[in-house]
């Protein structure tokens, strides 16, 4: 059975540092409003933004583990930035510890630093919501606050060239899926 909101609040506080934890209560407030104005379901958002970081700092050697016993996560993410694993672990881990079965909720988690192509507007509200959250202060932040104050898409491409031209400028490696949520986006 699904528990109330405070239930899950407490169990990710335990999870995180003081900082993180706001970063969350930003990420909740802000993929709560968006998904009353792009018209996605507000309670799976705030569920899943809650949750999205949840594994962000297990250690490296759990993440990987989880990475490679699960067979629908591709085991190549473990040649990519370490960064990326925390999403599609963190969604396996509160599938199994804290009884998350709503599989939209889930892939919005499993997909929330990467994208993905085909993201669904759940997909996009938790992607973006990471973005823009009030506590976010990065190069590009604030013209991708107003786009995506009336077109999330044009907001999406954005923030995903911003990101892809950080990674490149850091020489880091692109995952494809990352790619594949950019190309996705252009008509
Ligand atoms: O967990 P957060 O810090 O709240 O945000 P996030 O889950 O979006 O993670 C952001 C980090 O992920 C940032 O350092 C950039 C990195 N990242 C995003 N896409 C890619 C990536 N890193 C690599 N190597 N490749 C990617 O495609
Ligand atoms: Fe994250
Ligand atoms: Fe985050």
């Amino acid at each position: 059975m699904e528990q109330d909101k405070t239930f899950y609040l407490e169990k990710v506080k335990e999870q995180l540092t003081e900082p993180r934890y706001q970063h969350t209560l930003g990420v909740m407030e802000t993929a709560v409003k968006l998904a009353e104005r792009y018209g996605a379901d507000t309670h799976k958002a705030e569920l899943a933004a809650i949750l999205h970081d949840y594994c962000k700092y297990w250690k490296q050697d759990k993440l990987e583990q989880i990475i490679l016993e699960t067979p629908h996560i591709p085991d190549d993410l473990i040649d990519y930035g370490v960064e990326l694993w925390h999403a599609p672990a963190g969604a396996e881990v509160v599938k199994r510890d804290l009884n998350v079965t709503d599989e939209e909720v889930l892939d919005a988690i499993r997909y929330h630093t990467s994208g993905r192509a085909g993201m669904t507007l759940l997909d996009k509200v938790i992607w973006m919501a990471d973005y823009i959250e009030p506590g976010r202060d990065f190069p590009g932040v604030d013209e991708v606050r107003k786009l995506a104050e009336s077109d999330l898409d044009q907001a999406m491409l954005r923030a995903l060239d911003n990101t892809i031209m950080f990674l490149i400028q850091k020489g880091k490696k692109i995952y494809p899926r990352t790619l594949a949520a950019r190309n996705d986006l252009i008509k």
